[in-house]
C-alpha cells in the first residue's frame, strides 16, 4: 500500500487491511442459469449466446447454463460450448444421471450438479434420507468423473445443513477428486461472519489441493456480496454473480459490484474489462424489459449523480471528493443535478457552462430560482468530455 498524500482513499485502505488482497478470486457468471430463474425472465437462444459472448469478453472465469430446462436451453448450451470461449462453460443439472446425460449430449466438459442436503430439502423436496442422498451424490459424481469430465458439486442449502452431514458429504466428494465444491447460502440467511465460519469449516475439512470452493450467496437481506467476500476470506476462491444480480427472489451479487469490489478493495489480479459494465447492464435490461433501479451501485443512472450544493462545490473542484472511482472506468457517466439544492456554487457553474458571466449576484438569483424546481423539472446534465476537462483544469468557476 502506498501512502501517497494525493490519494484520498489511503486511510480507508488502512482500515480495510491487506489480508487476502492480491489473492486471485474468480468470478462465475450465472446470468444464463440463476438469472433466468428471476420471475418474468426468459432469454431467446440468440440472446443466451450473446450474453455468453459478452460475459466472456468481460473476463469472467466460468459461465453457467442449465441445459435441462427445455429443448432450446439444450440448444443454447450446445452452441455456446461450441464457441470455444475463454471461460469454462458449466452445464448445471440436478444430481441425477439422466440430467448428466443431457449435459454430456450437449458436449459439456464441465458439469455442475446440485442437491439440497439440508433436512428440510431432503424431506420436503427430495423425500430421501441423508444416507440415500449421500449414495446418490457419490454415484452421480462418480458417473461424471467416469466420463472424464470436470465437475462441481453444490451442497444446496448448505447454510441450513447439519454441519456433521455437510462435512461428511464434502469429505466424501472431495475424496472422489472433484474439481470444485459450491457452498451456497440458498435462502440468504447468513451474516458475513456466519459465511466465514461455514466456508472455513468446509475448507478445513477437505483436501484443498484436490477441490476448490465456490460461494453462491442469495440476497434476501441484501448481504449477498458481503457474505461472498467473507466466504473468500475464509478460503473460497470463486464468487457466483449475475448481471444486475438477477436470480430467484432477490437474486445474488451483481457482476458489476463484485468485479469492482475485487478490483478496488481486494486488488485481486485480473483482466476484467470494467468499462463494459454499464453496457452489460443496459443490454440485459433491454433483453428482460426490466428497468435497472437508478440507485443500483456502479451501473445505476444515479450512481455518479451529484445534487447537494456542498457536494457540487467539492465535485467541481475534485470529483474524488465524492467518488471512489472515475465513472468512465465502469462505462458510466458523472451527472450534475441543478435543482433546489444546487446553491450558489452549483448555480455559478451552470451559468459558466451556459456561457454566461458568473458573478455572485446572478449566481444567487439563479440559485433562488432553482429552489423552486421540484423533482421532475430538475435540470440534469451529463458533462461531456470537454466540460469534464474544464472541471479538472479550471476547477470551479470563480465567483467574481
Ligand atoms: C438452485 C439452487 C442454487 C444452486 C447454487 C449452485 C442455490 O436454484 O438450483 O449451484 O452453486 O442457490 O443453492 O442456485
Ligand atoms: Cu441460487
Amino acid at each position: 500500500m502506498s501512502l501517497n498524500s494525493d490519494d484520498p482513499n489511503q486511510y480507508a485502505e488502512i482500515y480495510n487491511g491487506s489480508e487476502n488482497t492480491n489473492k486471485r478470486i474468480r468470478i462465475l457468471d450465472s446470468t444464463l442459469r440463476e438469472g433466468e430463474q428471476h420471475p418474468g425472465i426468459s432469454f431467446t437462444v440468440k440472446q443466451r449466446i450473446q450474453i455468453a459472448w459478452l460475459v466472456d469478453s468481460f473476463g469472467v472465469d466460468q459461465i453457467e447454463i442449465s441445459p435441462i430446462v427445455s429443448r432450446d436451453h439444450a440448444e443454447a448450451t450446445k452452441t455456446i460450448i461450441n464457441q470455444r470461449l475463454r471461460a469454462d462453460i458449466l452445464a448445471h443439472v440436478r444430481a441425477i444421471k439422466s440430467d448428466v446425460d443431457v449435459a454430456i449430449d450437449c458436449g459439456a466438459t464441465w458439469v455442475a450438479t446440485y442437491m439440497g442436503i439440508s433436512d428440510i430439502h431432503l424431506s420436503s423436496k427430495l423425500k430421501i434420507t441423508r444416507e440415500e442422498a449421500k449414495i446418490r451424490a457419490l454415484e452421480v459424481v462418480d458417473y461424471i468423473k467416469s466420463h472424464g469430465l470436470k465437475a462441481r458439486f453444490t451442497m444446496e442449502d448448505a447454510s441450513r445443513t447439519d454441519p456433521r452431514f455437510l462435512i461428511d458429504m464434502c469429505r466424501e466428494i472431495n475424496r472422489l477428486g472433484i474439481e470444485r465444491i459450491s457452498i451456497p447460502d440458498t435462502v440468504g440467511i447468513m451474516r458475513p461472519r456466519g459465511m466465514y465460519n461455514l466456508v472455513k469449516m468446509v475448507c478445513e475439512s477437505i483436501d484443498m489441493s484436490k477441490s476448490s470452493v465456490d460461494v453462491h450467496c442469495h440476497n434476501d437481506i441484501g448481504l449477498a456480496l458481503a457474505n461472498s467476500l467473507s466466504g473468500c476470506d475464509a478460503g473460497a476462491d470463486q464468487i457466483h454473480t449475475t448481471i444486475d444480480g438477477l436470480g430467484e427472489r432477490t437474486g445474488i451479487p451483481t457482476l458489476a459490484e463484485t468485479a469492482v469490489a475485487l478490483t478496488l478493495l481486494y486488488k485481486t489480479k485480473n483482466d476484467l474489462r470494467l468499462h463494459m459494465l454499464k453496457d452489460l447492464s443496459r443490454t440485459i435490461s433491454q433483453y428482460t424489459g426490466l428497468q435497472t433501479p437508478l440507485s443500483k451501485p456502479i451501473i445505476g443512472d444515479s450512481a455518479y449523480k451529484h445534487k447537494a450544493g456542498t457536494h457540487l462545490a467539492a465535485i467541481l473542484r475534485n470529483p474524488a471528493a465524492y467518488e471512489i472511482l472515475d465513472p468512465r472506468t465502469v462505462g458510466n457517466r458523472r451527472k450534475i443535478v441543478f435543482g433546489e439544492l444546487a446553491g450558489k456554487n452549483g448555480a455559478a457553474y451552470l451559468l459558466s457552462i451556459l456561457g454566461l458571466d458568473t458573478n455572485v449576484h446572478d449566481a444567487e438569483a439563479l440559485a433562488r430560482g432553482l429552489k423552486h424546481l421540484r423533482m421532475g423539472d430538475v435540470l440534469e446534465l451529463y458533462l461531456d468530455e470537454h466540460l469534464e476537462r474544464k472541471i479538472l483544469n479550471d476547477a470551479a468557476p470563480k465567483l467574481s
